[in-house]
């Protein structure tokens, strides 16, 4: 399927007519929305699967949690959680992107087939990232990011947080390049929640549209994230636990297809999956007028 403008997507994967759903697999303990839920291999493939069939077009696996505070997991644990979960479900037909700070563990990844390397540091954390990424001529997913999430709430210290978002990526998008990955193959994430509060992140989804002056197709991954706990508190401030963030994420989902974001990344997928076809078929009557 191909868009009315022409490629909407990167190089290198298929494309849709409308905003894509990511569905994600974290294979952790303690990821901050479903930590431990498919930490067994299997369930998580099960898991994947099950994504597909409620109407994920990619499947998102990831090895290590990223939730403020938390400690890096080690280089063979990361491998162990992984890449069988991503070579069972790519034999299966699915395709599979592989959401890791590590080269070895992209790189591995890739071989056991993934098709897109989602590295939430824009290859800052790991020298030999972007080698990789372009030794394997796969799309790569640039998210803005200001250091481990051990200490980030600390960095989320910004004067004007849209303009200096679009300079870091631009850097992180030049950077990637120079090191030989094929701008066409590039995605960027503005990294909501990742040293940023949730003003910030309010502030980039409303701005949507100048992240994409970057010439780039975007991710947005607003899936459960802090500030739409914030949005949803009662009166005495609680914020609901991550899982009743679903439909407050699909709300998400639907904005930023409409701000033709190329590509969600979300734990439930079934509400965003609508939410994409509803902004698609308002966009296409606006299009026929
Ligand atoms: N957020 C998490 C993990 N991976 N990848 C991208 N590209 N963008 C994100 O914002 C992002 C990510 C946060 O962890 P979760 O899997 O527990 O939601």
């Amino acid at each position: 399927m191909v868009t009315l403008q022409g490629r909407n997507g990167p190089v290198g994967l298929p494309e849709w007519d409308r905003c894509a759903v990511m569905g994600v697999v974290n294979v952790t303990p303690d990821s901050f929305s479903d930590g431990g839920r498919w930490f067994d291999p299997e369930l998580a493939v099960k898991h994947g699967l099950d994504l597909v069939a409620e109407g994920a077009d990619l499947v998102d696996v990831g090895g290590e949690s990223t939730r403020p505070g938390a400690k890096r997991v080690d280089e063979a644990e990361e491998l162990r959680r992984v890449v069988p979960v991503v070579r069972e479900l790519a034999a299966s037909g699915v395709l599979v992107s592989v959401d890791t700070m590590r080269a070895s563990v992209a790189a591995q990844a890739v071989q056991a087939g993934a098709r897109l390397v989602n590295d939430v540091s824009g290859g800052l954390a790991d020298p030999e990232m972007i080698p990789v990424v372009a030794g394997a001529q796969v799309p790569f997913v640039v998210m803005h990011w200001r250091g481990q999430s051990i200490d980030m709430n600390n960095r989320a210290v910004y004067d004007d947080v849209l303009r200096e978002v679009v300079t870091e990526l631009r850097s992180g998008l030049e950077r990637a390049v120079a090191g030989g990955v094929d701008p066409a193959r590039i995605v960027l994430d503005p990294g909501l929640g990742f040293a940023k509060t949730a003003d910030h992140d309010l502030t980039l989804l409303a701005r949507l549209a100048a992240l994409r002056e970057l010439g780039c197709p975007l991710l947005v991954a607003a899936s459960r994230k802090r500030f739409l706990g914030r949005i949803l508190a009662g009166a005495a401030g609680d914020p609901p636990p991550a899982r009743e963030r679903d439909a407050a994420t699909a709300a998400v989902t639907a904005i930023a297809a409409r701000e033709g974001a190329w590509a969600v990344r979300v734990h439930e997928v079934q509400a965003s999956a609508d939410a994409v076809r509803v902004a698609r078929a308002i966009q296409a009557a606006g299009e026929s007028r």
